[in-house]
């Protein structure tokens, strides 16, 4: 261990100091250095990556101190296929997770970690996911041969000397261990052991994979921790909807992947409400951590310190926050580069360059199609730009406040093109949990998959429970009684079509006007009409002042049809009954009732 100069480690922690010595025995890299925050430090570590082409500078014009990173062609997205869950038993992961008995896991990794990182440098990132010394901060830290992945944990999450010093001699921290191996989807294993609490990843150099803060430690790990220690790590970003007189009121809202988090969150108030003098403030685009304070209210965090968003679709009309948060010192990943080095994707304002290399690193011209006709994209449909939140010109300023926000309501939204109205309102916490549980999405026309198929996706942790879904959903209903004021709970649906397949609500800016309805539901000034399914606006309470919205396409999009609704509950039966003796009993209670109301309407 001399080679690794273990007496100029910059901590006296004997717990952590062992577990590196042991990760570096297996994987064998020619140093280690330790991460501490700075900014020379980020400079000797771009100009490192430069030079190997694991990144490319753009043009430092237009974008000053951006870089551009692609990943290998087969490791663009997640691989659920790939993640595991390591518990002791097969029923703690529950039906939704894949499940490995821990040894195994450890050993199938550890054959593709031993000697992987010869003639590489292995980095020791401390990090915390959470304001430094918050009450609901978690340490983690994470060791890579990846200065890709150095450099997007040195802007999604809090790193280096901080973090070591809040961790002092504790051995109450995260090991994450991630290696690129051979980038070989025949050795790529994203495994979690929420008893040990730790992380192994190897194979992937894909955000979700190996930035092992976000979803592997933040969502699967910090659920299964909440589930024991009373609180919830959710898939939600969190915003706050300021009045005119100065008063914020925070939601926190979960949707599944690229279903319009880092929209919402963003939300610029249209033209016609212009006038009500509204301002958005983002504390999160993707994950909340909540808690109950002394006041018996429900509270958030953003564990993150930086966005990781969907690229394609982003520009000045749909996203102008997110545009502006992504001028400097952004990495983008897998998007079009141009010759002269600036980037492109499809959906971006202004001109369609002439030629590039797309995401893929192939030549590329503008209406490129493959052999078998198919449009071939400049930029993959899941590049992502990575920035800090505090570039993001509406961000909230108690980001970095240690009690978070206070919630006071939660939207559950999935894509549905029908069945689901614009927004309804759950009659109560156990329902609101009902309605959280049976969410879905639906697949389009544009989509693979059938169409019209249905994902359930309950609270949009399908992919990121790190437990039973059922246990998870009786954490839910048992988190509820605590509270003497818990949040309302709400349900939206954006993605209404009408019989052409066009969307029946035009979305984005103008979802403030749902939200408008669900703040006045909160202070109990709305009015609503009850429906077998909770309470719906009646029509005249969502102002859509300027909007030109026919009334027949606003009934539309509020109107339940029973016939639809009695085969979702038949839906929802079927789906329950693959999480049996799990599922908490009370959701089969508000099944039932459902049901009953639906053969009264
Ligand atoms: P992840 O980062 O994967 O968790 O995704 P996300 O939930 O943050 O999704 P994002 O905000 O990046 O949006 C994904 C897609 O939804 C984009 O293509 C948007 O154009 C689309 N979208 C977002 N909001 C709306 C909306 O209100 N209406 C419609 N029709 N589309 C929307
Ligand atoms: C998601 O897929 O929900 C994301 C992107 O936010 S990733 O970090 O890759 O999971
Ligand atoms: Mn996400």
């Amino acid at each position: 261990m001399n080679i690794y100069r273990v007496a100029d480690w910059p901590t006296k922690n004997a717990a952590l100091k062992v577990w590196v010595i042991e990760m570096a025995e297996m994987c064998q890299p020619d140093r280690i250095v330790w991460i501490d925050g700075s900014e020379g430090e980020k400079d000797r570590l771009v100009s490192e990556a430069l030079g190997t082409g694991e990144l490319i500078e753009l043009n430092q014009a237009k974008w000053s101190g951006c870089y551009y990173h692609r990943t290998a062609v087969n490791d663009v997205a997640r691989t659920e296929h790939l993640t595991y869950i390591c518990t002791e038993s097969q029923e703690m992961a529950g039906p939704n997770n894949n499940w490995m008995p821990p040894q195994e896991g450890y050993r199938k990794a550890s054959d593709i970690f031993t000697g992987s990182m010869r003639g590489r440098t292995m980095y020791v990132v401390p990090f915390s996911m959470g304001p430094v010394g918050s009450p609901f901060s978690k340490t983690g830290i994470e060791l890579t041969d990846s200065i890709y992945v150095v450099l997007n944990m040195r802007i999604m999450t809090r790193v280096g000397a901080p973090v070591l010093k809040k961790l002092g001699n504790s051995d109450d921290f995260t090991r994450c261990l991630h290696g690129k191996a051979d980038l070989d989807e025949n050795r790529r294993l994203i495994l979690h052991f929420p008893e040990d609490n730790a992380i192994w990843s190897v194979g992937s150099g894909y955000g979700g994979n190996v930035l092992l803060g976000k979803k592997c430690l933040a969502l699967r790990i910090a659920s299964f921790l909440a589930r024991k220690e009373g609180w919830f790590a959710e898939h939600m970003l969190i915003m706050g909807v300021e009045d005119p007189s100065g008063h914020i009121v925070y939601v926190a809202a979960a949707f599944p992947s690229a279903c319009g988090k880092t929209n919402l969150a963003m939300l610029i108030p249209p033209e016609g409400l212009k006038h009500k003098g509204y301002r958005i403030w983002t504390v999160g685009d993707d994950i909340a951590w909540m808690r109950i304070d002394s006041d018996g209210r429900l509270w958030a965090v953003n564990p993150e310190a930086g966005f990781f968003g969907v690229v394609p679709g982003t520009n000045m009309t749909s996203n102008a926050n997110a545009m502006q948060t992504i001028r400097k010192n952004t990495i983008f990943t897998n998007v079009l580069l141009t010759p002269d080095n600036d980037i492109w994707w499809e959906g971006k304002d202004g001109d369609v360059p002439a030629q590039g290399t797309n995401w893929a690193g192939l030549p590329w011209t503008p209406g490129m199609v493959d052999e078998k006709g198919n449009r071939v994209f400049g930029a993959h449909p899941n590049s992502r730009f990575t920035a800090p939140l505090v570039q993001c010109p509406c961000i909230s300023n108690r980001v970095e406040h240690h009690h978070g926000v206070r919630i006071d309501a939660i939207i559950f939204g999935g894509r549905r093109a029908r069945l689901a109205p614009l927004v309804y309102e759950s009659f109560d916490w156990e329902h609101g949990v009902f309605v959280g549980a049976t969410m879905a999405s639906e697949r389009t026309a544009a989509q693979f998959g059938k169409q019209g198929e249905v994902r359930r996706d309950p609270m949009a942790m399908l992919p990121f429970c790190g437990y039973n879904l059922g246990m998870y959903l009786q954490h839910w209903l048992d988190m509820g009684r605590k509270m003497e004021n818990p949040p309302k709970i709400f349900h939206v649906n954006w993605f209404r079509l009408d019989d052409d397949g066009k969307f029946l609500w035009p979305g984005f800016g103008e979802n403030l006007r749902v939200l408008e309805w669900i703040m006045d539901r909160c202070a109990g000034a709305a009015a609503a009409q009850t429906t077998p399914i909770g309470y719906v606006p009646k029509p005249d309470t969502l102002d859509v002042t300027g909007l030109c919205l026919p009334s027949e396409t606003l009934e539309k999009l509020l109107s339940i049809d029973t016939h639809d609704w009695i085969e979702e509950a038949n839906d929802i039966e079927k789906f329950f009954s693959s999480y049996g003796s799990a599922l908490p009993q009370e959701m089969i209670r508000q099944l039932q009732a459902l049901k009953e109301r639906l053969s009264k309407a």
